[in-house]
């Protein structure tokens, strides 16, 4: 069921080795494996109310059971210490511990992730803490959900009640991951909860979720000791036009504003981008929007920043005529048919890329995190950079002798890691890796059919088998460099 610890250290590879204090972890998210999801007082967030309304995931899936790691985290913390973790990225139930959002803690909340810190201390493992992955109270939902302003106040206020549990003994915090999935396809395409489509919703979400970043990061700076390190993860987008054509490059342009400089433009320069504010200025009224004090807020300096890296995304301009092989904004990798995630750009078409593709359908090219990461680096010199998701699904089986065999995962992860070695090779300060995922998990609106763990999960029995790609990313961690081919 887990990995074996490999034999003596092979002689050493001709592949170099990643920096010594590199960070090697492993990624998951509360509603993805929790389950338990109406125990301890524990209400329903948006993806409660979003997976069991019927059409919205794939098989009418749910969370109400994922992985059960609620009750089997000990075991789950002991698959971590077989696999050699440096550290373990994990989110926090908003609604386990602020159950409408507002309000003192529901301490039975907190206590379980007070005994899941304690067991990852115990086998050594840096506890690294998300507060929102996507699974908002929807008590704040029904009141207005990100695109009120006052969420953002809520937010901060959760925050503080984590920071004050778990600050003592947490090293690493996260504000959100991936808010571009929470605005654009919460609010923009609607195949992610709380389901709306509705472009203004969805940018007016975009800035509270940046306003609602700002002040955890605020409140996590008076709550926690001054050693805390503080991050956000995005999921940034590395756009390539399809042609070097003005009109390409103009749709690239686009995309790149409101897939990736919506956020980094205030979080990390202080202000939006010009050409954002303009691309969208029909759809949202940015100067009531934006209150004074906002961008200083927004901009209050972290200490990493997450990347989230799965698949470059190539745009072109609306050709004149049928455009063979190509898709439009609505079906950037997101889901068919729905209203664009990119805001006021439905006339922007995405291309597959010729190759290999992963279960989800995404192009494999490690040369779109490399790029990402050498632009991060030129950008913003001197920020501290970490890999905080990449992974792949794949069709995995497990075969009558009890074991998942999955090259291309480790191929996936190869390609995908000789990335990151690359750029810190090139000047990049990347401080360490998550791998997405821990164990197979639900996949939002794909429900549990795709499977990006290193542990595969029997959803019937609940046993967790170590797939070779989990022997072969133990290996790499013990290295601290990436084995041989073949080895
Ligand atoms: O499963 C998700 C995760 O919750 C956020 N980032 C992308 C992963 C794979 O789709």
């Amino acid at each position: 069921m887990t990995p074996p610890r490999t034999g003596p250290t092979p002689a050493a590879t001709a592949a170099p080795a990643f920096p010594a204090d590199f960070l090697w972890g492993a990624a998951t998210a509360a509603y993805q494996i929790e389950g338990a999801v109406d125990v301890d007082g524990r209400t329903p967030s948006i993806w409660d109310t979003f997976s069991r309304t019927p059409g919205r995931t794939a098989g009418g899936d749910t969370g109400d059971r994922a992985t059960e790691h609620y009750h089997r985290y000990r075991q789950d913390v002991r698959l971590m210490s077989e696999l050699g973790l440096g550290a373990y990225r994990f989110s926090v139930s908003w609604p386990r511990v602020q159950p409408t959002g507002r309000g003192p803690a529901v301490e039975r909340g907190l206590d379980f992730y007070r005994r899941l810190v304690d067991e990852l201390l115990e086998h050594g493992i840096e506890p690294a803490v998300t507060l929102y992955h996507w699974d908002l109270p929807q008590d704040l939902e029904d009141i207005g959900g990100w695109p009120n302003r006052n969420t953002a106040e809520r937010f901060a206020d959760y925050a503080t009640l984590v920071a004050e549990a778990l600050g003592d003994r947490v090293g690493i915090w996260t504000t959100l991951n991936e808010p571009w999935c929470s605005a654009f396809l919460g609010y923009g395409s609607g195949v992610h909860a709380p389901g709306r489509a509705d472009w203004t919703a969805a940018l007016r979400a975009a800035h509270h979720l940046n306003l609602g970043h700002g002040r955890a990061v605020e409140a996590l700076r008076a709550a926690l000791p001054r050693q805390a390190r503080i991050a956000v993860s995005l999921n940034l987008h590395e756009v390539r036009p399809l042609t070097g054509s003005a009109a390409d490059r103009e749709a690239a342009r686009r995309i790149d504003a409101v897939g990736n400089r919506v956020f980094t433009g205030p979080m990390l320069d202080g202000e939006y981008p010009a050409d954002l504010l303009l691309d969208t200025a029909r759809l949202v009224d940015w100067g009531e929007l934006i209150h004074e004090g906002d961008l200083a807020t927004i901009a209050r300096p972290i200490d990493v920043l997450g990347v989230n890296y799965y698949n470059p995304t190539v745009a072109s301009a609306l050709p004149e005529g049928p455009a063979p092989g190509a898709a439009t904004a609505s079906d950037a990798g997101h889901g068919d048919g729905a209203q664009s995630p990119f805001a006021g750009c439905a006339d922007v078409l995405f291309h597959r890329a010729p190759g290999p593709r992963t279960e989800m359908g995404w192009p494999i090219d490690p040369t779109g995190l490399t790029d990402l990461l050498l632009r991060l680096h030129r950008e913003h010199p001197g920020l501290p950079l970490m890999v905080t998701e990449n992974g792949a699904a794949f069709d995995d089986r497990v075969t009558p002798e009890g074991a998942v065999h999955d090259p291309q995962r480790i191929d996936y992860l190869r390609g995908h890691l000789d990335a990151v070695r690359g750029a810190i090779a090139a000047g990049v300060d990347v401080r360490g890796y998550f791998l997405w995922s821990l164990m197979d998990n639900f996949e939002w609106a794909y429900g549990y059919g795709k499977r990006f763990g290193l542990y595969y999960v029997d959803y019937d029995t609940q046993a967790r088998t170590a797939k070779d790609s989990a022997r072969w990313y133990a290996e790499v961690i013990r290295r601290n460099a990436l084995p041989d081919p073949g080895a």
